[in-house]
């Protein structure tokens, strides 16, 4: 059987009928990786999973809630859609309204989204509107526009974003044959933790699932409202993914780190980026800075004992590393061997470095 996306493969759990258009790319699905080398780096006996969620068609979890977004826009007879972003949502917008035919604008900070994004944004024909701010400028903006302009909001304040990105969880739980213990992710406005909630509830009250995880939100320290317990005005991170001071679910994540009996925790630039190196190094995967932050948080607090041995651990990986080359190739300080094009150099080149 052809997979053709999520909201056709949840079709009955998610707010659509017979008569919808689906407007998709074939997203979710997306691989549930067991790591095999960092356990044991770490000298833990643990089930740790990776969700790698960079393998969306966009290179991003955002295209879960986007499928649903655009597919309810167009179904409501809009022509055109509109986002703040830090990036991967604005790559995504941009995408899914190509496809659907109808006009993305996306408002961008300035100088600060990475390359991989912007490319993607560009390509696929989207307004890109850069401003001089950061994303909550952004949101601030998109929420007031929307009632001076024929936009439909396809940031995660769309109920339907959210929708479309709890399946994530309801595929989790179909291949461990439960839900985990712990589930690790990044946050930034936060609607994905609270967007996995739901698909986990659901199961749970479905009875599809026996037990629900503990859901842990790991934020840039920088740019860490809900470990500072306030809003911050001027987040800064290396993981631009995450420059959010303002979330906008911030109800909603304080409702799940409460059921869930969870936690949120920031980490250093420094953490993150250690954490993305380690997991290219060690296990072959590739994911940008903002995603590296929940594989970070759940190896500090795998070592430190506050996520105990033999647990069943899902880190969300958000985004691929592909989006951020800059962050990647700077932060490789490893220098590259130049030679003669003469097989005695090469082999020496190899000998040298065994
Ligand atoms: C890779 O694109 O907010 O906590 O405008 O791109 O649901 O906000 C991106 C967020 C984590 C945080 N990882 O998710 C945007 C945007 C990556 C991201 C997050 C984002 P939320």
């Amino acid at each position: 059987m052809r997979y053709t996306g999520l909201i056709d493969n949840y079709k009955d759990r998610l707010p659509v009928d017979d008569s919808t258009k689906l407007i998709s790319l074939g997203e979710g699905n997306t691989p549930l990786i067991r790591l095999e080398n960092i356990p044991a780096l770490l000298g833990k006996n643990m089930d740790i999973y990776i969700k790698y969620e960079g393998l969306n068609p966009t290179g991003s979890f955002k295209d879960r809630g986007m499928t649903m977004a655009v597919t309810k826009a167009v179904e409501a007879g809009s022509k055109a859609i509109i986002c703040a972003s830090t990036g991967n949502t604005s790559a995504s917008a941009a995408a899914y309204a190509a496809r659907a035919g109808i006009k993305a604008f996306v408002l961008i900070p300035e100088g600060k989204i990475a390359l991989g994004k912007l490319a993607q944004a560009m390509i696929h024909g989207a307004v890109i509107i850069q401003i001089k701010g950061n994303f909550d400028d952004g949101m601030r903006l998109v929420k007031e526009v929307a009632d001076h302009a024929p936009v439909s909001i396809v940031n995660s304040i769309n109920p339907y974003r959210l929708q479309g990105q709890k399946t994530a969880a309801f595929e989790i739980i179909e291949e461990l044959g439960d839900a985990p213990d712990y589930h690790c992710l990044p946050v930034g406005n936060a609607g994905n933790i609270s967007a996995h909630w739901m698909g986990y509830t659901e199961y749970f009250d479905d009875k599809i699932a026996a037990k629900k995880p503990k859901m842990v939100g790991y934020q840039a320290a920088g740019a860490a409202p809900f470990v500072k317990g306030e809003m911050i005005d001027n987040p800064e991170t290396i993981a631009t993914a995450i420059r959010i001071g303002h979330p906008q679910s911030w109800d909603l994540a304080h409702k799940v780190e409460a059921e869930s009996n969870g936690w949120f925790d920031a980490l250093t630039d420094d953490e993150i980026l250690a954490a993305q190196k380690l997991l290219t190094e060690q296990e072959g995967i590739f994911c940008e800075p903002a995603s590296a932050a929940s594989l970070a948080g759940a190896m500090r607090d795998i070592n430190s004992g506050k996520i105990p041995e033999g647990s069943t651990i899902v880190c969300t990986l958000t985004g691929h590393g592909l989006k951020d080359p800059d962050t990647a190739i700077t932060q490789c300080k490893n220098e590259m061997i130049n030679i003669n094009p003469v097989m005695n150099e090469v082999r020496d080149a190899i000998l040298n470095n065994m």
